[in-house]
């Protein structure tokens, strides 16, 4: 090995007890991974690339592999930006989260006039399409996205396409399309707002995976998207009831609005809650940098506008640092 050889082998590598100095990295010491959402439309943006691929061990598409972008018409499939971003993430030894199968947005007009028997046989159709598209690529899919209702009693789910037409069972038929179609992907619920324990909405997702688990219906995972200003109190709690009913849980799509002190606590409190929880698998943030976030206003994410490092990533790293070391699930 060359003189350059032997210092690439030295970074790469971080040495028991030393403190990592990449997210993806740092979160790697306790066997978990921590990923980023990315769009393909801003990948000629040449530094968001170099800290996507510098920070990051895991990926998913924040738009690519929505149902308006992978079938916009009836039995097309388009996996263009999708396959842009699988690609680099393969050649980089990323995870690659697949988001989202079964959604009541980002849904092309196409579904909107079909009859009851038609939209089942489309649903199952797309994620045949795919999930087969990307057999044995894809760590977990968030099979369905934001199925229950904001404010409504415990169980109660938003109404959509789905649910007048299917019935609230279209939860159920979605996964077991999902375990056919891709058995060795991780088959995840994902929602917001179900980061407090005791909300009904996440007592009503509680609920399901807990049938879902008595009745033998394939489930793996709970997705929280945690997008907040703030963890609820009791976010390690809930973490932990949603692993005790024998998932796994991920912290899909976090940002936290605000700055400075503020922010970096709460990020750190987020980060404190998932590795205290062996069945917290990791964790990924809604974009890289504020400049792309879908809510910049709020500046939630860890790179501020020009891609410097903001004192929420510092504690992020830090917390990532300080985590006891899990087996991975
Ligand atoms: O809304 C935040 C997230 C909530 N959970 C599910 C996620 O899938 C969702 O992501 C956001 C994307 O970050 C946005 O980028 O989903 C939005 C759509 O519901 C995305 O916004 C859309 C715009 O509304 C479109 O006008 C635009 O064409 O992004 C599209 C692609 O840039």
């Amino acid at each position: 090995m060359g003189v350059l050889g032997v210092v690439t082998a030295l970074a790469s590598t971080t040495p028991a007890g030393a403190a990592a100095s990449t997210l993806g990295a740092a979160a790697a010491q306790s066997g978990r991974y921590f990923g980023t959402a990315i769009a393909a439309g801003h990948m000629n943006d040449s530094t968001y690339v170099a800290t996507w691929d510098r920070e990051f061990n895991a990926v998913t598409p924040e738009n690519e592999m929505k149902w308006d972008a992978t079938e916009p018409n009836r039995g097309q499939f388009t996996f263009g930006g999708a396959d842009q971003i699988v690609s680099h993430a393969q050649s980089h030894g990323m995870k690659i989260r697949g988001h989202t199968l079964v959604w009541h947005a980002q849904i092309p007009s196409w579904l909107n006039n079909l009859s009851t028997s038609d939209l089942r046989t489309a649903m199952v159709n797309h994620i045949n399409g795919v999930m087969g598209h990307y057999k044995g690529k894809i760590y977990a899919w968030d099979v369905v996205n934001e199925a229950f209702a904001d404010g409504g009693s415990v169980g109660s789910l938003r109404s959509s396409i789905w649910t007048q037409k299917l019935g609230n069972g279209f939860i159920e038929e979605a996964f077991r399309a999902a375990r056919a179609a891709d058995p060795n992907a991780k088959l995840c619920y994902n929602d917001y707002n179900i980061d407090d324990a005791n909300a009904n909405k996440t007592r009503g997702v509680y609920n399901m995976v807990k049938d879902f688990k008595a009745r033998g219906v394939p489930i793996d995972c709970v997705g929280l998207q945690s997008h907040f200003g703030n963890p609820p109190s009791n976010y390690q709690q809930n973490i932990a009831q949603f692993a005790a009913l024998g998932v796994d849980v991920q912290i899909t799509e976090l940002d936290v609005g605000g700055s400075g002190s503020t922010q970096a606590d709460a990020y750190r409190r987020v980060v404190e809650a998932c590795t205290a929880v062996p069945r917290c698998a990791g964790i990924t943030v809604w974009g890289i940098t504020d400049k792309y976030s879908w809510r910049s206003g709020d500046t939630p994410l860890l790179f501020d506008g020009n891609f410097n490092k903001k004192a929420a990533y510092t504690s992020v790293l830090n917390a990532l640092n300080a985590a006891t070391p899990n087996p991975t699930p």
